[in-house]
């Protein structure tokens, strides 16, 4: 199972101190107390939203705080609340006290907010002590502080993109430069036999987009029919929202036509049945540090023709790799905002 986790700690505002002070009119004698209560501590309110997918920008910034509550004033001024903080999490979190372990929230729906940690209660200005035999009361309170504790969050990782291809194209080196996951790569075809998911992050804080990838093992023609590791994988694009699709163009590849390579991969998608050859795709040309120009040219021409944007990259040398990341990340906002029922289908580690 594929799980994204990360700790974070959150403190909400303090309470603002409550207010001593009297009325001092002109032709009032002793006027009575009139310190102000103060404002209430900002709450950290945590929301599951349809927009995020991962828990990566947790690890950028594990700490939040919310402000405190204004003091209380004089003439019965209270203090201003201090506004919440909210922080957004994916459908699907599992919110975990990090302390005793106990499982808190599950956010299976978009939207849903609940309080994690409370601001203080503002603490009452002195005009709240007056009795009728009080009338001077010199008392106010302190603001209550913010509650602070530490969560765990876990998240099932549903793949958002899928790396897709002949076997040996160069997959798993791809999730391995763009991501954190180490799947094994050799010279060799299926040496991936399981999926393996990563999570690539691109752009600066506060602007980072991330979105998780999975390396599919290799496809053959036939293998809507059981050839190869056949469609066991198949089933796993069908959940994606984008197909990266990897055709190699160097010399050593040892197939000779990347045209056709890319034919007999959309048949077997087309073949499968379940509208994978319409999901959005983007081509990338593997291997350019040993491209052989005719094949790349070749695929140029054809992506060309049939309208498929086309990136040539090395995973060996990074050519080409951030604009690719880019692409990915920009496609895949598109199509989460343009398809949200997708969000809808149930959370599941692939
Ligand atoms: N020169 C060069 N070699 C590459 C590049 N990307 C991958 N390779 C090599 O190609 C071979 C296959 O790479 P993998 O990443 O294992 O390929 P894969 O698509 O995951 O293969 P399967 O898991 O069998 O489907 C390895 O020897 C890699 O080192 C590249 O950009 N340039
Ligand atoms: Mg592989």
């Amino acid at each position: 199972m594929f799980i994204d986790e990360a700790i974070i700690r959150v403190k909400a505002g303090d309470g603002g101190n409550g207010c001593v002070a009297f009325r001092r009119e002109k032709f009032v004698p002793r006027g009575g107390p009139s310190g102000g209560d103060g404002g209430k501590g900002g709450d950290v309110i945590m929301e599951s939203s349809e927009r995020h997918n991962t828990l990566v920008h947790f690890r950028f910034n594990p700490e939040h705080k919310a402000q405190r509550g204004r003091h209380g004033e004089g003439s019965n001024k209270t203090g201003r609340e201090a506004e919440d903080v909210v922080l957004k999490v994916p459908v699907g979190t599992i919110l975990y006290d990090n302390e005793t372990g106990e499982r808190v929230h599950d956010f299976s729906c978009p939207d849903e907010t609940i309080i994690i940690a409370r601001g203080g209660r503002g603490g009452r200005g002195n005009a709240r002590f007056a009795t009728s035999t009080h009338q001077a009361p010199r008392e106010c309170e302190p603001g209550r502080p913010g509650e602070e504790r530490a969560y765990r969050l876990e998240l099932k990782l549903l793949a958002d993109v899928a790396l897709v291809g002949f076997p040996n194209v160069g997959k798993s080196t791809l999730i391995s430069r763009i991501s954190a996951a180490r799947p094994k790569i050799a010279d060799y075809p299926f040496t991936t036999l399981q999926p393996n998911l990563g999570v690539v992050a691109v752009g600066e804080e506060p602007d980072v987009k991330s979105f998780v990838v999975a390396d599919v093992p290799g496809l053959i023609e036939g293998a809507h029919t059981g050839a190869g590791l056949g469609t066991q994988f198949l089933r796993h694009i069908e959940r994606t929202r984008l197909l990266v699709h990897l055709v190699d163009v160097s010399d050593g590849s040892g197939r000779p036509d990347p045209v056709k390579d890319v034919e007999v991969i959309m048949g077997e998608l087309a073949s499968f049945g379940a509208g994978l050859e319409q999901k959005p795709m983007i081509m990338a040309a593997s291997k350019i540090d040993v491209a052989n120009k005719d094949k790349l040219a070749n695929l140029k021409r054809y992506c060309k023709k049939h309208g498929l944007d086309l990136f040539p990259i090395s995973a060996v040398t990074g050519k080409g790799i951030d604009d690719l990341k880019y692409v990915m990340a920009e496609k895949v906002e598109e199509v989460r905002l343009s398809v949200p029922t997708l969000a809808d289908t149930p959370q599941q580690g692939i």
